[in-house]
């Protein structure tokens, strides 16, 4: 079998041919991964700096939950949920109790918990706080990220994400991300509002992380006018910053509470919705539901997946190893022309390039960073997120460091290129 094996290139060129051409992924065709590590097919092992958007926090194929998936796929592994299946119950109570909710709604993707809250926060808008029929708002942020679905992109300010997608679904209301006046200025304004959506830390805006007090504040807000606080830490969440949530920073319990990604540490899609029993007890039967939603290896995997995070303690090591890359990269930032800040928390961070009289600077770091053995996105030309495995150790940590720093001076050293900002003042 070793001789017909495909090359990269040949690799590449079969997802190019017939593949719909809806992402640009870095040149490198990757075939196995093992906590902070991935290999492609040539045998070329890198560090993983993307951790499928922060999916895989618990580092790649973790034996525990692989064995999981394993033997619960040899049981049951769907049974729709026309029927109670031996997995369910058990996950709906250990996660429950694990984030502090009454219920929970099991769906698979980000994208569809994020709907699941949207239906569940407007039926809960007509039925418990008596809004008119077909009237409830939802306020959401500028420069969100909430997924692909059609209602989902009705609300983003991404042209990319909504252009030629039309007609929008309406209902939402856009304001300023990390600006409390704005929401409040929404709620006083329109009474017909019954929640607000917001992602603790923006993630396709760049790590973004807003004013400390910003989520409390919104929390607060939306209590005084009996609007639900729903929180989208799909991709935050899960010991991803630093704590298990996000929310957890400001002491915010949100009242919607959205899950996906490393709920599953990345070998399965699984995602949830979590409430209390008020909020939730306004979906019945045959009102909501997906197929694969609660399935037994669904299940049976996110039990596993969320005990890893606390027997292996990920959310302390994610904060620990924050606080180290953070001041590595301010510290780089202070001698290269070309890493201008870095921002984040805990594990998710993003370094802020000056890309100025260049055109694609932040792919071409990426790039390098491939070259030298390490996986991380480029986002909006001038951003590169860095978000390793949380299982990373410190010596891998300052390893990748060393590689990140001698790539930006790779850059800095091109003569022609620096320094950007005198560059543009000879014009
Ligand atoms: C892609 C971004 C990250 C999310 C939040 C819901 C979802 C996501 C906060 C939907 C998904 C993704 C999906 C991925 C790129 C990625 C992303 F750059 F687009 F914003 F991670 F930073 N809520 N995020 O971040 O979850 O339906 O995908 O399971 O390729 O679109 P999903």
């Amino acid at each position: 079998m070793e001789s017909t094996k495909l090359t990269a290139s040949e690799l590449m060129e079969l997802e190019n041919k017939y593949g719909a051409h809806n992402y640009h992924p870095l040149p490198v065709v990757l075939e196995r991964g093992e906590g902070v590590f991935v290999w492609d097919v040539d045998g070329k092992r890198y560090f993983d700096f993307l951790s499928a958007y922060s999916a895989v926090n618990q580092g790649h194929c973790h034996p525990k939950i692989i064995n999981t998936l394993v033997e619960q796929s040899k049981k049951l592994t769907l049974t729709s949920r026309a029927f109670y299946n031996s997995q369910l119950g058990l996950y709906e109570k250990f996660v429950t109790g694990y984030f502090g909710y009454d219920r929970v709604l099991p769906m698979n993707t980000g994208a569809e918990a994020v709907e699941t809250a949207i239906k569940l926060c407007r039926k809960w808008g007509y039925e418990k706080k008596r809004l008119p029929d077909n009237s409830a708002q939802i306020v959401v942020c500028e420069n969100n990220f909430h997924g692909r679905t059609t209602t989902i992109i009705s609300f983003s300010v991404d042209p990319d994400a909504y252009q030629y997608y039309g007609p929008y679904t309406p209902g939402f209301i856009v304001i300023p991300y990390n600006d409390t006046a704005a929401l409040e200025r929404a709620l006083i304004e329109n009474p017909h509002i019954a929640g607000f959506l917001v992602e603790p830390i923006q993630g396709e805006a760049g790590a973004f992380v807003p004013d400390d007090g910003y989520l409390k504040r919104c929390y607060e807000l939306c209590h005084q006018h009996n609007v639900l606080f729903i929180a989208d830490e799909v991709q935050t969440g899960i010991a991803r910053t630093g704590k298990l949530l996000a929310c957890d920073y400001e002491g915010v319990h949100p009242d919607i509470l959205i899950l996906g990604k490393a709920l599953s540490g990345g070998v399965y899609p699984v995602s949830a919705v979590l409430a209390s029993n008020d909020i939730m007890g306004v979906i019945l039967p045959g009102q909501h539901g997906s197929t694969y939603g609660g399935n037994p290896m669904a299940a049976a995997v996110a039990i596993t997946a969320l005990e890893v995070i606390r027997d292996e303690n990920l959310a302390e090591r994610a904060y620990e190893l924050g606080v180290i890359f953070r001041t590595e990269m301010r510290k780089l930032c202070e001698t290269s022309a070309i890493a201008k800040f870095v921002r984040g928390k805990g594990l998710l961070n993003a370094l802020i390039i000056n890309n100025e009289g260049y055109k694609n600077l932040a792919w071409d770091i990426c790039v390098k960073l491939l070259e030298n053995g390490l996986l991380a996105k480029p986002t909006h030309t001038n951003i590169i997120r860095f978000a390793p495995p949380l299982v990373i150790t410190e010596a891998q940590l300052y390893e990748c460091i060393a590689i990140i720093k001698s790539t930006i001076g790779e850059f800095d050293k091109i003569p022609s290129k620096i320094p950007f900002s005198e560059m543009t003042g000879l014009e």
